[in-house]
Order: structure tokens, then C-alpha cells, then sequence
């Protein structure tokens, strides 16, 4: 079946919100810590990492169902625990997220750690209650452990802590983002593919599109940072680039996203043109 990015977009982010919120509100657990794990989930936020990996199995020709959305959703709970514990004092240390009081504002920072604590262990749960065949599910869960931990994530936001101190070349930055931002979509892009079942090369093919896309992204949510009477602020593709060669980063990061979707295609039954839709996100106005 193929479907517009925008149709997909329009029917699947509702769903992905209602999916995660009827499912957390079967979760036995302590009441305060319920209360928190669903504030943050249900606070919004794009949902643009399930997004991707739903958007990858159905153009594959697979479909959609209530548990492979909750598996695709499992991917939400870590980036909404990193959002969480981001924002703590010791972090970043923010008053608000996605329009709310942070976490910690509103339940205190015992119960935020806590919250984000638990909705990690909550992802693999998600993971692995599907009727995915178990060699899918070790994968998955084996791919998200590396992607969210210190070989992923949690190793580029402590880079990225470093850098206060340090002023990374662009290898460095790359680096740090790879980590940060690029870990987590490349495992949203992989895991529609390992769901899917489909060859090895083409799930390492589509970890690279994410790769790529989340560096697109994180030099994008520079460039949008960039406003005209501000200095460049430091570790950011501005600053080493010039805005203009951030740009042009920009765009070459696209256009080789999108070659990489286009090679899929070439060689398989793939709904390129539903994939291409999310790279419209890079088409706002810098
Ligand atoms: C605390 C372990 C730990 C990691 C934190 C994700 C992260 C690492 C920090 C958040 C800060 C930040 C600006 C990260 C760059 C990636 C980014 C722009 C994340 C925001 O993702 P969106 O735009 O957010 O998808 P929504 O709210 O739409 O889900």
C-alpha cells in the first residue's frame, strides 16, 4: 500500500500517542511514579522516532498493527527518559519541556530520575511483548541498548558536557552529534527494518539513513537556534561553518540521505517516496 507522508503523519501520530498512554495506564506500579512516567510521555512531543521506524516497515509492504506500534513506540520512552533527565538540575537544568514544567518542577528530582529510570527498563518491556519472532526481538533490544547507552546516547550527551570545556573541530562535533542525536534516530530507521525481516545490507543501509538524518537534524536545530544580532555560539555547525556552510552541510546531509533511499528502492519492493516525506522536515525556512 502506498500512502503520502502526510496522510502517514496524520493517521500514525495519534495512534502512536494513544498506543503509549493506554499502555502505561496498565502499568502496576507505585502511583507517583505512574503519574510521572505518564506526564512526560503524554506531554506531546513530534514522535518522530517511532514515526520513522512505522513508516519503514509499512514501505517495506508490511502492516501496521496495535503491538508492532507499542514495539516501534518503545524507541518514545527512552528519547522521553533523555528529555527527562536532560532537563534535570545537574543537566541543563530547564523550567519547561514541550510547554509544561519539567519533570522534576512538577514531581520533584527523586521522582524524575526515577521516572526516566523507568521508562527505559519500560522500553524493553515494549520490545519484547509482540508477536515479532525472538530472533527480532534480541535484535532489537540488542540495537537499542547500544544506541541509548554509552556507546550511543549517553556517551555523546557526556561528549557533549565535555565540550563546555573543550572546542571540538568538526570531526569532534560530528562525532558528539553521531552519538547525541544520531544514535537514536539510526536506530529508529534499523528497527523498522529489522521488523520487517528484511537483508542485513539493507538494515545497515537504513541505519545510515538514520545516521545521516539525525545529523541533518541536530545541524538544522543549530541553524534555528542562529538569530542575527547573537554571537555563534560555541560547538555548534554555525559557528564552524559560517551559516552558510552549515546550510550547505545541511543540504549535502539530505541529498545523501535521500541517494540512500533511492539505492533501496533501486534493488527492492520499498515505498521511497513515503520515507523521502520525513525528510520535508529539513525544508523549513533557516
Ligand atoms: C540525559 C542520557 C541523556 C541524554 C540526553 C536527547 C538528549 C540527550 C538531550 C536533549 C537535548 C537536545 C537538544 C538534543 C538534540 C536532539 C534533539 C533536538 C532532541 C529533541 O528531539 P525532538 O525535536 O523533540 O524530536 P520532541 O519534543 O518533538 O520529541
Amino acid at each position: 500500500m502506498t500512502q503520502t507522508y502526510q496522510a502517514f503523519y496524520a493517521q500514525y501520530v495519534p495512534m502512536i500517542s494513544a498506543q503509549m498512554a493506554a499502555d502505561l495506564a496498565t502499568l502496576k506500579a507505585p502511583a507517583i511514579i505512574k503519574e510521572a512516567m505518564q506526564y512526560s510521555v503524554n506531554a506531546g512531543g513530534k514522535r518522530l522516532r517511532p514515526l520513522m521506524t512505522l513508516a519503514i516497515y509499512q514501505a517495506f509492504g508490511n502492516a501496521i498493527d496495535a503491538t508492532i506500534i507499542r514495539t516501534a513506540s518503545a524507541l518514545e520512552l527512552v528519547h522521553t527518559y533523555s528529555l527527562i533527565h536532560d532537563d534535570l538540575p545537574a543537566m541543563d537544568d530547564d523550567d519547561l519541556r514541550r510547554g509544561l514544567p519539567t519533570n522534576h518542577k512538577k514531581f520533584g528530582e527523586a521522582n524524575a530520575i526515577l521516572a526516566g529510570d523507568a521508562l527505559l527498563s519500560q522500553a524493553f518491556v515494549w520490545l519484547t511483548e509482540n508477536q515479532l519472532p525472538a530472533t527480532v526481538q534480541v535484535q532489537l533490544v540488542h540495537q537499542l541498548a547500544l544506541a541509548s547507552g554509552a556507546t550511543g546516547m549517553v556517551g555523546g550527551q557526556v561528549e557533549d558536557i565535555l565540550g563546555a570545556q573543550t572546542t571540538y573541530d568538526l570531526a569532534g562535533l560530528q562525532e558528539v552529534h553521531n552519538c547525541k542525536t544520531g544514535a537514536l534516530l539510526s536506530y529508529a530507521a534499523q528497527a523498522g527494518a529489522l521488523m520487517a525481516q528484511v537483508d542485513a545490507q539493507i538494515v545497515a543501509q537504513l541505519a545510515e539513513f538514520g545516521q545521516i538524518y539525525g545529523l541533518a537534524f541536530q545541524i538544522q536545530d543549530d541553524l534555528l537556534d542562529v538569530t542575527d544580532n547573537t554571537d555563534l555560539e560555541r560547538n555548534t555547525y554555525p559557528q564552524l561553518l559560517g551559516v552558510a556552510g552549515a546550510k550547505a552541510a545541511l543540504q549535502t546531509n539530505v541529498e545523501r540521505a535521500q541517494q540512500i533511499i533511492d539505492q533501496i528502492a533501486a534493488t527492492t519492493e520499498f515505498d521511497h517516496e513515503l520515507v523521502r516525506g520525513f525528510l520535508s522536515y529539513f525544508e523549513r525556512k533557516n
